[in-house]
């Protein structure tokens, strides 16, 4: 049997690490798109061992005509568009960068396979952002949108456009709505990581303040290593679809907070200071997946708990912060 192809945008975020990885593991050939940056970027695939294994093309969501040279040069059967201005916070600073890539660019994408070739099974990576103001206790696909920041907006074009080049062009084009997944490789800017990396600082001596948000605030947190299985379980399916993935549990930042600092045996009442610096224009209070449809029909279910996962992530930031000089 010929090796299966996949090509993958965001290949140096979080999620692209881990899903390259498993990806390489199933024997698939893998090309990632690199987006041209000053700086370093390809750390996540150093770490989880993978960057001497795949292949990586120059490319931009916003320049479609380097989209479709990465699809010809890499002939991939399946893209999984994970590639976008992924922070909640920033998008408010820069809306229209925000639409462009993580709105625009999924467009981009959808019609450069179109014209490149309609047979590519593609993943958008679509989020609970979507609900922002909830309309339903649990959130599942069938459940009303109503976003409530520049990125949720454009990932709900996103997601409608996923859609519809399914349903006018035959596309096999699927969409998870992914709630929040962390790990390790996190971005600093997001409060799990925030959390952690702070925590490992004040029990080092390096630091004796977290400076947060609204801590009132839940989501529905799952391991990211969890979540990409999922991502490759859609495009197996015979017909493309729309997934919830989530664990089915909502938790306060501030609880979240205090199995970090009881982990390393400190109180974060002592060490949290709210700053109304963090806080966001439009807040979305609670998210709270309903994944039945995904253990159902891809036989999907979340296997880390938040209490292994914050674990996890405190372990490998007590580990940086200790190496730092
Ligand atoms: P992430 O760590 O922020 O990674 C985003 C990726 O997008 C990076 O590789 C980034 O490249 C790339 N990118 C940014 N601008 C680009 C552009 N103009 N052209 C091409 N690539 C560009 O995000 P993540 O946590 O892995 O999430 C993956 C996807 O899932 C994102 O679309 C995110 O919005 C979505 N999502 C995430 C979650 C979550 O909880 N993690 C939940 C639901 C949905 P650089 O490294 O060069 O910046
Ligand atoms: O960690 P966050 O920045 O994640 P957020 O906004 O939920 O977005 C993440 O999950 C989405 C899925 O639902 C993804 F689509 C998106 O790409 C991203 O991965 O913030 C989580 C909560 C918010 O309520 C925020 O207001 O934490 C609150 N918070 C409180 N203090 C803070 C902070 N968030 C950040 N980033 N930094 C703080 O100091």
């Amino acid at each position: 049997m010929n090796q299966r192809k996949a090509l993958i945008t965001g290949i140096t975020g979080q999620d692209g690490a881990y899903l390259t990885k498993l990806l390489l593991d199933k024997g698939y050939q893998v090309t990632g798109l690199l987006a041209r940056r000053s700086s370093d970027t390809l750390w996540r695939l150093r770490w989880i061992g993978v960057l001497d294994k795949i292949d990586l093309i120059d490319g931009d969501l916003a320049d479609v005509t380097s989209l479709m040279r990465a699809l010809e040069k890499s002939q991939p059967n399946e893209v999984y568009n994970l590639g976008a201005q992924s922070f909640v916070g920033s998008s408010w600073d820069q809306p229209l960068l925000t639409a462009q890539v993580t709105a625009l660019g999924a467009l981009h994408l959808l019609e450069a396979a179109r014209i490149v070739d309609r047979s590519i099974r593609i993943y958008q990576a679509s989020t609970s952002e979507m609900f922002g103001l909830i309309q339903e206790d649990r959130q599942s696909e069938a459940t009303p949108f109503h976003p409530r920041s520049p990125y949720g907006v454009s990932k709900l074009f996103a997601h409608w456009s996923t859609i519809n080049y399914r349903e006018s062009f035959g596309m096999h084009a699927s969409s998870g709505i992914l709630f929040n997944h962390e790990s390790p490789l996190r971005g600093i800017e997001f409060v799990t990581r925030k959390v952690t990396d702070g925590v490992a600082r004040i029990k080092q001596g390096k630091a004796t303040e977290l400076r947060l948000g609204n801590i009132d605030s839940t989501r529905d947190w799952g391991f990211a290593g969890d979540y990409v299985d999922a991502m490759w379980r859609m495009l197996q399916q015979d017909e493309p679809d729309d997934y919830v993935v989530a664990t089915g549990r909502t938790t306060t930042i501030r609880d979240m907070c205090k199995i970090a600092f009881e982990y390393v045996g400190l109180e974060a009442d002592k060490h949290i200071v709210i700053d109304p610096k963090f806080f966001r224009p439009a807040e979305v209070e609670v998210l709270l997946g309903n994944p039945a449809k995904a253990k159902a029909k891809l036989g999907w279910e979340a296997e880390t708990s938040l209490e292994d996962l914050i674990h996890m992530m405190m372990d490998a930031d007590m580990e940086r912060v200790g190496r730092e000089a």
